[in-house]
């Protein structure tokens, strides 16, 4: 027999440097639904079932290839539960004479397979995976020797070498590189948001659902109206209707968050690029084509354009310059456990309770749902990296650590004493009444900073500022809000001292 080539979960993608060379008549390829992958933490029910169909829907594009192919499905009684015991017994019953894979996306699974690497008699080759705009060396090269390692300057490199909206002179397109000062605006509940485009769930898509009902039902999260792509051609349309309907208005509402709005301006194509539904290059391109061909405004495209040749790129480049140490990191030395209602929904605090809900309903949350909303409130209490973490790995449909790490421990929590960003992502409640309809449902007054029935974001925050002052006081970005905090009076930041520590130490 020829080469095993073993595909995981978050490999769907033809194009995959690991098929490059597949000998159709005697290379059999290796897919297997795997209890460790699906519980090393209790996914959201709805990730679990879009990998298992998406698994299942490739593994048929493979066979209609006429490729040979050997699925292992949950509930096959061949199924050996981890991937190097899957992969022995594939070994065991084939012979083949030689593996290859690329290289998994994730710390924990390379270890294992570097491990088999070395313990197998057989040639087993790890590919690097080629998916992305960048190599890890690349940014390795950028990063080595800098004292911080800010994605805005990263990113600029990558538009030079990539020539995404350049003009001929190697200036950007518009002549700046960031359009963030025309976004970011409050939102308008009265203006149409089209509604997301939904995918009905075919017989395969059935069967995996019934799969985790019956298998996953002590996972978090809702089964209900599962609509999500889980084919190439469907995530492909997807992103056609965002294009259509969605980006020309990414950019102005992207931070904006409004009750009962869960999909607002934004592409929900995480998901369907992090497994290789899409690929990060041809949704960069056509953005870049709506600019030029349907007059897309630039605010949108290059906003959009930022977060994924941007930020993506160099959150992944982060985690794999910082492994292993980046997922131990705690600079801020936090330990609070992770309140219920995280998993819940059931508290008084409106904009955590229409997170969270959202998150149970759907898998998905907007950025600034993670990040001003749930992570700046964890932040606040002090959660620590390691329960944050693991929520949040839980939560998102779209959540792998390689993404999910860094914007947890980085940008969330300052876990890594500033390598990700220079000054903490914190803010009071005026923020997220700014860019949001919650407060106005809210038991909580968020105008008021202390006291009975003050939004708790706001005495929280300048207790935070209080309680990190050694490490935050001498920071440039910071200077103001420390000066504000040096003119308050005594009985102020007494009673805001009084009102966190009742509201840390209570049950909210
Ligand atoms: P859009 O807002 O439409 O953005 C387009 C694309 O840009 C996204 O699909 C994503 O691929 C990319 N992108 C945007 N922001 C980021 C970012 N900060 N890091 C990496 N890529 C980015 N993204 C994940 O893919 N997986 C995660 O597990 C994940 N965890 C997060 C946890 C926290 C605390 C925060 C603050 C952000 C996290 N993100 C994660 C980034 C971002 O929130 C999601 O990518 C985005 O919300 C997905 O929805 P969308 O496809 O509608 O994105
Ligand atoms: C996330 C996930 C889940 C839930 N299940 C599987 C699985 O059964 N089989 C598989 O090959 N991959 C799965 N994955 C993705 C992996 O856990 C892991 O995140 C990626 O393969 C890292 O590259
Ligand atoms: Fe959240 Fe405070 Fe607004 Fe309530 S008042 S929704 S707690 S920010």
């Amino acid at each position: 027999m020829g080469t095993v080539r073993l595909i995981l979960g978050d490999q769907l993608d033809f194009g995959i440097a690991s098929l490059a060379d597949i000998d159709p008549e005697n290379d059999l390829i290796l897919m297997a639904e795997l209890k460790t992958e699906a519980t090393y933490v209790k996914h959201h029910k709805k990730k679990i079932a879009f990998i298992f169909s998406a698994m299942r829907h490739f593994a048929e594009e493979c066979r209609l290839k006429g490729w040979n192919i050997c699925y292992i499905d949950y509930d096959n009684p061949d199924n050996k539960g981890d991937f190097i015991s899957q992969l022995q017994s594939v070994i065991d019953v084939f012979s083949p004479d030689a593996l290859c894979m690329v290289e998994a996306g994730e710390f924990r699974l390379r270890q294992i397979f570097t491990e088999f690497q070395l313990e197998t008699s057989l040639p087993f080759e790890i590919r690097k995976d080629t998916r992305f705009f960048t190599s890890e060396e690349r940014f390795r090269d950028w990063a080595d020797g800098r004292t911080q390692l800010r994605m805005e300057y990263f990113y600029r490199e990558l538009r030079r070498e990539t020539n995404v909206l350049m003009s001929e002179d190697g200036t950007p397109i518009g002549g700046k590189w960031n359009y963030d000062s025309e976004n970011r605006v409050s939102p308008d509940a009265k203006k149409h948001i089209p509604s997301p485009t939904k995918i009905k769930p075919d017989e395969i898509t059935k069967d995996v659902i019934a799969l985790v009902v019956s298998r996953f039902s002590d996972h978090f999260g809702s089964l209900e109206s599962f609509h999500y792509a889980v084919t190439r051609k469907d995530a492909l349309l997807i992103l056609d209707k965002f294009i259509e309907e969605r980006l020309i208005n990414f950019g102005t509402f992207q931070d904006a968050m409004l009750v009962d709005e869960a999909w607002m301006y934004h592409s929900h194509i995480g998901l369907y690029l992090n497994i290789g539904l899409l690929s990060p290059k041809e949704v960069v391109s056509r953005a870049e084509q709506a600019f030029y061909e349907e007059n897309m405004p630039l605010n949108s495209v290059e906003g959009f354009i930022r977060q994924i040749l941007g930020w993506r790129e160099y959150i992944r480049g982060l985690y794999w310059y910082k492994m292993p140490e980046y997922a131990n990191m705690n600079y801020l030395g936090l330990t609070a456990p992770l309140p219920d209602f995280y998993w819940s929904a059931q508290t008084d605090l409106k904009c955590v309770s229409h997170s969270v809900a959202q998150t149970r309903d759907h898998a998905y949350a907007h950025h600034i749902q993670r990040l001003m909303v749930l992570g700046n409130y964890a932040l606040l209490t002090g959660v620590s990296p390691e329960q944050l973490n693991n929520w949040f790995l839980s939560v998102y449909v779209d959540a792998y650590e390689w993404v999910e790490l860094p914007n947890v421990s980085g940008m969330v929590l300052f876990a890594d004493g500033g390598i990700l960003a220079s000054k903490p992502y914190v803010s009071g409640g005026a923020y997220i009444d700014r860019m949001s309809n919650y407060c106005g449902s809210c038991k909580y007054n968020v105008k008021k900073k202390t006291g009975e029935n003050a939004c708790p974001f706001n005495y929280l925050y300048w207790n935070f500022l209080m309680s990190h002052e050694d490490k935050f006081k001498n920071n440039p970005r910071m200077g103001m809000m420390y000066r504000t905090l040096s003119k308050m009076s005594d009985e102020n930041r007494n009673q805001i001292q009084k009102d966190s520590q009742i509201w840390l130490n209570a049950d909210p």
